[in-house]
């Protein structure tokens, strides 16, 4: 019979379900099991926010027996019912036609972009230290509010691979006492464009080219580079696309941005600009390139995988909210930097990052479907407190919300989903629509009425009602389809990104042009491009000319004349490894006490240790026995942070060319050391990853093309004294010295 797993969790996360499965088929009735430890559900409350005082979990199915969805009972779901064993399939088997009927309309349409998603539930605990600026009752001192997260690739579908380059949403659902509070942001801090009527345009150039709907998930096209070459606007972001903001490490070690400025208002009616970004409790990091575009073929999920196994290993994810403020000036500019040009930021070193409130994400959703797919944000669910700006891209955002939930959720009641119920008294006055969940009672939906008592009522300031900031227009404003002309300026931000970077991470935003237009299959496309960036810097232009083999041209207008904001580099400190992922390979030869402490000494240090070895099962005998996590056969680099060598991985016996195509790489047959293991070892140092060994690791290290004194390798004869550098060369993330070496 099937048990619960017991709880605290496996220390490896990834187990599939609350129970640990017989070998033989159970067959004794028995009640569902319950969620894993680390999973939560939408919280029990009734479509119009009531908590229902219900068990967590009331949604789930129940009861030990196989139903039909009318809750009838049923003997067989293997066959349908025939005229005869060897005949025609009877209409009247309603089991057959109810579970065909269900199958055949499982799929709703995936977003139109951020299709690909992975979320997560939490708890925001704010500190107070906005309740001077704003009346939100979830940024006064010691609230907690619950949220839940949604992390997102922009262009892919929903299946596409979560290492690609693009842009990654970052969105928040607060569920407040005073209602719900979304904030849909981004992982880079501007847009492509300044006008939301220019996002179709965007969209199309950047999604699949409509002929062979290919590249997919993927910006390295010549639409996409038709379209920002011409609309230079889209320079700034671009210049984040192809820097290591675009590959992502993590979602847990992402940056977020609200982008937009928005507007607080206190209880004495003042008002303050702000930007909003979420910043990482680990810090911000990236993959490289080769490391990106391999992980998308080995593990498609890698992003989605961190996210939940680190919440499952209890390394819950942390990011601090905090704000930019602005005074709230007639020309909403700040030092010159327009506050309703999503295309600008304002460098932190100029106004820097408030922070008001911490995010900690503790929970798995329970079911993908009914959470992570079918949540609904909108940058217009704001609460009193909290209101928008004139910024263009926003006003536009206001509307197709709530639009592409008609098309996505199929009807104006998507509110009631469980995900998206608010846990605020909910009183509209909407009635009845496709998918009506709630019972409404009362003889008068409108206003004003009597037959109701005259239920609902209007609430003032007082009773927290949100009330529009009543700010002026310009005087003289004109019903135009114009821009205002600071936003002309396509270039001095750009090249301030550029200049603010270190030169490796300039080496690589210069690698990530070259790719991108050298995929472009039009000369023309790639050349127009390289005139765009020669306005931002000659050096970033002459260096991805030379890529692509082209010269590079000369400026059209002089170079602006910027501050670098060393506030944008992801490189220079150290920061915490929690939840990173440590290989260790080792074999019947290695010194398995020691690989045993160190493992241990990674899991306490609340680090993943995966051993990998030449064959599944175990590993070693009696009490020193080892559970191996990946084998030689199915281990990848992609998947570690660094690698530990306990010993020199002799070839295992499945090590046979024509077997694995790893294992046949020619280069690597020198039959001292197994081949997987060597290419393991040998991209993990191109990928610049810390590679610690002991014992005779250092032949397997030589031979793989990583010699003892480069920069990053650690050998010694002490494992634990290993361990304790590498992890603190993880702190910096990568051996970045070794990209010079
Ligand atoms: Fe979105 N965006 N967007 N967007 N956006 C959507 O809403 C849209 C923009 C962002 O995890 C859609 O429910 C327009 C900026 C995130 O569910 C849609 C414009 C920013 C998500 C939509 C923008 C974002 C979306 C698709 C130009 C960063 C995923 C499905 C004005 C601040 C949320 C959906 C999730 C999703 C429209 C621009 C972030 C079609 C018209 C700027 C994180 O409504």
């Amino acid at each position: 019979m099937t048990e619960s797993r017991a709880t605290p969790p496996e220390p490896i996360p990834g187990a599939p379900s609350s129970g640990t499965p017989t070998v033989q088929e159970p067959t004794q009735p028995r009640p569902p099991l319950p969620p894993k430890a680390d999973q939560r559900s939408p919280e029990e409350v009734s479509p119009t926010g009531t908590p229902t005082g219900a068990p967590a979990g009331a949604r789930a199915q129940s009861g030990e027996y196989l139903t039909t969805a009318q809750g009838i009972r049923l003997y067989d779901t293997d066959h349908s019912l025939k005229a005869g064993e060897r005949g025609p399939t009877l209409l009247q088997d309603h089991h057959f036609r109810e579970k065909i009927m269900h199958f055949d309309h499982e799929r709703i349409p995936e977003r139109v972009v951020h299709a690909r998603g992975a979320g997560a539930h939490g708890v925001f605990r704010s500190y107070g230290a906005a309740a001077s600026l704003t009346t939100a009752g979830f940024l006064a001192p010691d609230v907690e509010t619950p949220v839940f997260v949604r992390f997102s690739t922009v262009a892919g579908s929903r299946g596409s691979a979560d290492t690609v380059r693009d842009t990654r949403g970052f969105a928040t659902k607060f569920y407040t006492d005073e209602g719900t509070f979304d904030l849909v942001g981004n992982n880079i801090p501007v847009f492509f464009i300044q006008d939301a009527i220019k996002f179709p345009d965007i969209v199309h150039a950047v999604k699949p080219e409509p002929a062979r709907e290919i590249p997919q998930a993927q910006s390295a096209h010549d639409t996409f580079w038709d379209f920002v070459s011409l609309h230079t606007e889209a320079l700034h972001h671009v210049m984040w696309q192809v820097s290591d903001r675009a590959i992502p490490r993590s979602f847990r070690t992402m940056e977020g941005f609200g982008i937009h400025t928005f507007r607080l208002v206190n209880d004495a009616g003042e008002t303050t600009l702000v930007k909003f970004h979420w910043k990482p409790a680990l810090g911000v990091h990236s993959l490289v390139w080769e490391e990106a575009q391999l992980t998308a073929g080995m593990d498609p999920d890698f992003h989605r995988r961190d996210l939940a196994d680190a919440i499952e290993s209890g390394a819950y994810p942390e990011w601090e909210l905090g704000v930019q403020t602005f005074p709230d000036t007639e020309d909403q500019t700040f030092e010159g930097i327009d506050l309703l040009d999503p295309t600008k930021i304002v460098p932190e070193e100029l106004a820097p990052v408030q922070p008001v409130g911490k995010l900690t994400l503790d929970a798995n959703p329970t079911n993908f479907f009914a959470e992570t797919e079918q949540i609904a944000f909108h940058p217009g669910h704001l609460v009193p407190g909290i209101d928008a700006t004139d910024d263009p891209l926003l006003q536009g955002r206001l509307f197709s919300y709530l639009d592409t939930q008609l098309s996505r959720l199929g009807g104006p009641n998507f509110g009631q989903i469980p995900i998206n119920r608010p846990h605020a008294p909910v009183n509209d006055m909407f009635r009845d629509g496709m998918h009506q969940t709630a019972v409404h009672g009362g003889a008068a939906p409108y206003r004003p009425n009597s037959l109701d008592g005259g239920n609902p009522f209007p609430a003032d300031g007082a009773s927290h009602a949100f009330i529009d900031v009543p700010h002026a227009m310009a005087g003289d404003a004109r019903k135009v389809r114009a821009a205002p002309a600071s936003f002309a300026d396509h270039t001095s931000q750009p090249r301030m990104f550029w200049l603010s970077l270190s030169p490796v991470e300039q080496q690589h935003v210069i690698q990530g042009f070259t790719f991108e237009l050298g995929k472009c299959y039009e000369s023309a496309i790639r050349e127009r491009m390289l005139q765009v960036l020669a306005n931002v810097d000659p050096q970033l232009c002459a260096g991805v000319a030379t890529g692509l083999g082209l010269s590079a041209p000369s400026g059209t207008q002089e170079l602006a004349d910027v501050q670098p904001s060393p506030a944008l580099s992801q490189l220079g400190r150290s920061w915490p490894t929690t939840g990173r992922v440590i290989g260790i390979v080792a074999d019947e030869n290695s010194d398995l006490a020691a690989v045993q402490t160190v493992r241990d000494a990674i899991q306490q240090g609340g680090m993943v240790p995966l051993v990998i070895a030449p064959h599944g099962g175990t590993i070693g005998a009696g009490t020193g026995t080892l559970v191996v996590q990946r084998t030689f056969l199915t281990a990848r680099s992609i998947e570690f942070d660094a690698i530990l060598l306990a010993g020199s991985a002799a070839p295992a016996p499945d090590a046979v060319d024509g077997l694995d195509a790893k294992a046949g790489d020619p280069a690597h047959q020198n039959g001292l050391v197994d081949p997987r293991v060597s290419l393991m070892l040998a991209e993990a140092f191109r990928h610049a990853k810390a590679l610690g060994g002991w014992g005779n690791a250092e032949e397997a290290l030589t031979l793989a093309g990583c010699p003892s004194e480069a920069p990053g390798i650690v050998l010694a004869d002490d494992p634990s004294a290993v361990l304790d550098q590498v992890v603190q060369l993880l702190g910096t993330h990568r051996v970045w010295e070794r990209f010079d070496s």
